[in-house]
């Protein structure tokens, strides 16, 4: 079984990279000890990009786990936004917060039980109408969302476009047009963020 490390670098260490609770260190800054804030929570239903987006906001700094008595992996590493590092966790694919399978349970309880920072809901641009009820499910549970609409680049293809501004102010929250395969967005996705995260008092070990 491939480990989430060697998946993002289509290589294969036979899942013996599993077992090492963390990755080698990409920047001496992004230190677990540093990032006191809630997390950031990547959700949304399967196949939409989150373990993409997940990469390209943390890097090689991840570690892999089972969620506590259960079978279903948890990533979680290390993001840099702006001056701060913040922990970033990639739940497993999930259709609704009412939950059915395993995967939904965990990522449902990891939403609600534990404070996050906020949670970016991500989304595939060429099924927005379908994946829309979940961001009013996130809303309507109190939680601070961000709408993350990846795959921009397919939707394009398909003579799609979005009217980013339009949905901001129709969902009061905000909007970030994304294709995370090809690294687009994602600056902005980070832009988005800043302002969730609580004001760091201490960040740098002395
Ligand atoms: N064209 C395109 N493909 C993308 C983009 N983002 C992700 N993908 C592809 O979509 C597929 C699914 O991506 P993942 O990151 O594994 O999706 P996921 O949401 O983590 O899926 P689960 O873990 O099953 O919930 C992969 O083949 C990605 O390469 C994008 O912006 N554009
Ligand atoms: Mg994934």
């Amino acid at each position: 079984m491939e480990c989430h490390q060697c998946k993002s670098q289509g290589k294969s260490c036979g899942g013996k990279s599993r077992g090492l609770a963390f990755f080698r260190k990409k920047q001496p800054l992004l230190d677990t000890e540093t990032s006191t804030n809630p997390p950031i929570a990547l959700v949304g239903m399967p196949n939409v990009g989150k373990s993409v987006l997940f990469n390209a906001l943390t890097g090689i700094y991840v570690t892999v786990s089972n969620y506590p008595g259960t079978t279903v992996e948890v990533s979680r590493g290390l993001a840099q936004i702006g001056e701060q590092i913040i922990t970033v966790i990639d739940t497993p694919g999930m259709y609704s917060l009412l939950p059915i399978s395993e995967e939904e349970k965990v990522a449902r309880d990891l939403l609600l039980s534990e404070p996050v920072s906020v949670v970016i809901h991500v989304v595939d641009a060429k099924n927005l109408g379908r994946m829309l009820p979940l961001t009013f499910q996130l809303i309507e549970a109190g939680l601070p969302v961000i709408l993350a609409v990846n795959m921009m680049d397919e939707a394009h293809r398909w003579g799609l476009d979005l009217h980013q501004d339009s949905l901001e102010m129709e969902l009061e929250i905000p909007v970030v047009c994304m294709s995370a395969a090809l690294n687009q967005g994602i600056d902005e996705l980070r832009h988005r963020i800043a302002p969730f995260l609580p004001v760091q008092t201490a960040m740098i070990p002395v």
